[in-house]
């Protein structure tokens, strides 16, 4: 799956191509269809001839939209560059093209549209000439460039086989279960609740998952996904995402948000960035000016101090420190634009280098800049977390190969990560990413969430399917519940720390019920079947959860009390006789040879005892006193 969005100068037809290969309007808004243009974003999506699904960001060309623009390109795969062979290049076609350039935006396809309207050929490649021009301006390596019309239908085909063969050599998209969904629209569907959209990153989101709005730090709960809208259990990274969100209505969700895993980001006012100015402005960016800052599908008024430089030229480049009036949930690498307020202008944008300084750095400082020069490129403790990023824990001496750090580079740049909180130590020599391992806790807590929910009458889930929904070994979830302290392991079940069976009126009295009858023929009890239809089979079984009752098999319980004291009996007979049979258990609990039987080979089973020829002999689990 993949998401690619247009660019281009207003009326050059990005919205009708959108339509035409799609069969989507992309101008839903009533005011965008009377005035005959794109305001805001329109999303679209279509089955590429390979099968694949590709979504499309539709963004507004108009100079006066460009804010809207930036809030949709953010986390494409690629974008359709449209220029119009009647205009040619124009003021909004640099703009986009050179925004896509600044946010890493590598893979453009160029569809030069319109083509019906020109008769002469040698216009068609001199516009394409001027695109080919533009285009040495950026970093963008390969953009074949198409003659077509939406009106005529030429060259749509070639257009959709050249963005299929763009997508199909993009490496695949990683899931580093750090899922981040910058929301570019909110709304609320009746019978549903709020849904919030993007295009995800990160990682995938799954139904039933907690998450986290940033920079609110509301909380809510994944109720339901679509992608293209199916229903969907779990969105993948790089696909147009709908979030069904319970617990947040639509007046507490802003665009611009993101929604995350909770803990996972934190929200900044102070941001070291490496910065890149355009080079088609009259006047040079200065300390302490004012700008817009846009990241993600997020924007904030920042104030601008220069590290290194007392100007910066356009067309140059150098460390800046931002501080933003909101704070906006950012993580290294990401993207940034920025623009002057007025008159609006695009000045430039780069990288997040440090998302969280904490303090004003003094400006000319060397060791201040050699310090973002090395985090530019990541420092080896960085580099080492994102290699210990997965689905499970890493050896050390796999860490070392991949990283190929010497033993002394690898011991200073394990410290400093868990110094930085990046990696955590599970044992001696097994780490794991941070990120991923708080993934897995907090997938692991909302399974035992949801369980809970659906099974209110169960104190928890068994150990082994807990294990198999999560897909992670069994060693390991010893050693995941052993570190998290909402979840206590209770014999085979895990339940939250908090969780308690709670019965009702009716249910009480009927336990009572049950255990009169058990109280009164305690060694000869009731079968299950009956005490099933005295309680209900629910209800039985939490009382074995909570150990008021033990079953011994599948028919027999008994009360814990009547247990104890034949688990007792049994072991101080044996001690002083050596043995014990079924027969002499029968006759010292006047009960019948049936349980006489079952308690000894459920006790076999737990190797309190052990079967010596026809004899009960201490089995190896007994306890000693
Ligand atoms: N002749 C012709 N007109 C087109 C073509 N594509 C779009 N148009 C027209 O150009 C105008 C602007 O198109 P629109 O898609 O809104 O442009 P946008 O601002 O880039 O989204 C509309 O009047 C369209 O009908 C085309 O291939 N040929
Ligand atoms: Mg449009």
């Amino acid at each position: 799956m993949r998401v690619i969005g247009t660019s281009g100068h207003v009326d050059h037809g990005k919205s009708t191509l959108v339509q035409t290969l799609t069969g989507i309007n992309p101008d839903r808004l009533e005011e965008e269809q009377n005035r005959k243009m794109t305001i805001d974003l329109g999303f679209a999506w279509m089955t590429l001839p390979d099968g694949d699904m590709l979504g499309i960001v539709d963004v507004p060309g108009h100079r006066d939209f460009i804010e809207n623009m930036l809030a949709g390109v953010g986390g494409i795969d690629a974008a359709i560059l449209v220029v119009a062979a009647d205009e040619g290049v124009m003021p909004q076609t640099r703009e986009h093209l050179a925004i896509l350039d600044l946010l890493g935006v590598e893979n453009v396809v160029v569809a030069l549209t319109k083509v019906d309207l020109i008769d002469d050929p040698d216009w068609i490649e001199l516009v394409q000439l001027d695109v080919e021009e533009l285009l040495t301006t950026t970093h963008i390596k390969h953009a074949p460039i198409l003659p077509v019309s939406a009106m005529s239908g030429a060259g749509l085909d070639d257009l959709i086989t050249t963005i299929q063969n763009t997508l199909q050599q993009l490496p695949q998209r990683v899931n580093y279960h750090h899922p981040r969904l910058p929301i570019d629209r909110v709304f609320s569907v009746s019978g549903f609740g709020t849904v919030v959209t993007g295009t995800l990153s990160g990682g995938t989101l799954h139904v039933g998952d907690n998450v986290e709005l940033q920079p609110s730090g509301k909380m809510g709960r994944v109720r339901g996904l679509q992608s293209y809208k199916q229903d969907v259990e779990t969105a993948s990274p790089g696909s147009r995402v709908a979030v069904n969100i319970a617990g947040l209505n639509k007046d507490q969700i802003q665009r611009g948000e993101v929604l995350t895993y909770p803990g996972q980001i934190h929200p900044t006012v102070l941001v070291d960035v490496y910065f890149q100015h355009l080079d088609d402005i009259e006047r040079p960016l200065k300390h302490n000016a004012e700008v817009k800052f846009f990241s993600g599908a997020s924007e904030s008024i920042a104030n601008v101090r220069l590290l290194n430089d007392d100007t910066i030229a356009p067309a140059g480049e150098g460390w800046l420190q931002l501080r933003l009036r909101e704070p906006l949930p950012l993580t290294r690498g990401d993207h940034f634009i920025l623009r002057y307020p007025s008159p609006p202008q695009t000045i430039g944008g780069g990288l997040i280098v440090n998302p969280n300084p904490g303090r004003r750095w003094k400006r000319f400082q060397r060791s201040v800049i050699d310090d973002l020069e090395m985090r530019l490129d990541g420092t080896p403790a960085e580099r080492l977390a994102q290699v210990a990023e997965g689905d499970a824990p890493i050896k050390l001496n796999a860490l070392q190969k991949l990283v190929g750090y010497s033993d002394d580079e690898l011991d200073q740049a394990i410290q400093e990560a868990q110094q930085e909180g990046l990696i955590i130590q599970l044992d001696d020599a097994l780490f794991w990413a941070t990120i991923s391992y708080q993934q897995i806790v907090s997938q692991m807590i909302t399974e035992v969430a949801i369980y809970h929910e659906n099974n209110p009458l169960r104190l928890g889930v068994l150990r082994a399917e807990l294990q198999s929904r999560l897909k992670i070994k069994l060693n390991l979830l010893d050693k995941l519940l052993l570190n998290t302290e909402q979840l206590v392991a209770d014999g085979n079940l895990i339940r939250l720390v908090d969780h308690q069976i709670t019965f009702s009126e009716k249910q009480l009295s009927n336990i009572e019920t049950v255990m009169q009858q058990l109280a009164e023929s305690a060694y000869t009890p009731p079968a299950v079947d009956v005490l099933n239809q005295i309680a209900g089979e629910t209800v039985i079984r939490a009382l074995i959860d909570l150990r008021e009752l033990v079953n011994i098999s599948d028919t027999i319980v008994f009360s814990q009390d009547a247990y104890r004291a034949l688990v007792k009996h049994i072991l101080a007979y044996i001690d002083k006789n050596g043995s014990i049979d079924a027969k002499t258990l029968r006759d010292e609990f006047s009960t019948s040879r049936k349980y006489a039987i079952a308690m000894l080979e459920h006790l076999d089973s737990l190797g309190i005892t052990q079967r010596v020829g026809d004899v009960r002999q201490r089995g190896r689990n007994a306890p000693s006193d």
